[in-house]
């Protein structure tokens, strides 16, 4: 998709002690300008199916079609899009490995936020590119579920609030202000601490909150075998896809 590809593979530890073969994808559209936008989501899925209603399934890996895939999928139209109509902002998608190697939850040792975003933490460290530097970041997770709702997210508020603001102000412009809630949505371990602390690129995540859901607070097929391509909606896609092309063809 006319793109300039960069792999980054490594070997990183994981909580359980596995040497586990890292590799983070970045996709670049004019490189050589120094003024860009980060795009960035997971590529990984979870090895570990533990918030799945049934303890049989708890060691089984998920699809990961919203934890993880709905965000590429994302990217990819997106790149698509600039294939044909090239923004005048620079733009990096990145796909990070391991975010979703976090200690599982039927683990009876120590837990630790670390043992999440491998990938991410490894990208902050060790950039793709010596010196990289981007405007800000905006983290995709989990953007593919129905009627979910995207609050703004602690983390995203304190590093990163002008873009909280312009991402949520552009989507209540489209009329889409229903799903994107100008309210608290608590604090996430997640992609986009190590951009804004380590990388020092002020970053933000757009993440479902389900304020009622019994099964997880990230909605009712987080970590289950339910993370499959029937419980995706294509509309949601398209609604935060719309709403990123207008942010990004908007930055001159
Ligand atoms: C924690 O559960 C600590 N963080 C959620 C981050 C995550 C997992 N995003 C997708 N899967
Ligand atoms: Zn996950």
């Amino acid at each position: 998709l006319g793109a300039t590809v960069t792999e980054q593979k490594d070997n990183v530890k994981g909580w359980d002690g596995n040497q586990l073969k890292m590799r983070n994808i970045i996709a670049s559209y004019k490189p050589e300008t120094g003024k860009r936008v980060l795009i960035c989501a997971h590529w990984d899925s979870r090895p570990w199916a533990d918030n799945d209603p049934d303890p049989k399934n708890h060691h089984t890996p998920i699809d990961g079609a919203d934890d993880g895939a709905s965000g590429v999928g994302i990217m990819v139209e997106l790149a698509r899009q600039f294939q044909q109509n090239m923004p005048e902002i620079g733009v990096d998608l990145i796909c990070f490995d391991m975010e979703d190697y976090g200690t599982p939850d039927w683990y009876e040792g120590q837990h630790d936020d670390n043992t999440w975003c491998l990938g991410s933490q490894y990208w902050a460290r060790t950039p793709h590119v010596s010196g990289y530097n981007a405007r800000f970041g905006i983290l995709l997770d989990m953007v593919g579920n129905r009627n979910s709702s995207f609050y703004q997210e602690y983390f995203s508020v304190r590093n990163a609030k002008s873009i909280v603001k312009k991402v949520w102000n552009k989507a209540h412009e489209m009329g889409m202000g229903g799903r994107f809630p100008k309210r608290d949505g608590g604090a996430i371990t997640d992609d986009h601490i190590p951009v804004s602390e380590i990388a020092k690129i002020p970053c933000i995540d757009i993440i479902p909150m389900y304020p009622d859901c019994k099964e997880s607070s990230f909605g009712p097929t987080w970590h289950t075998l339910g993370d499959n391509i029937s419980n995706i909606d294509p509309a949601t896609l398209g609604m935060v896809g719309q709403v990123l092309m207008e942010v990004i063809y908007n930055e001159h």
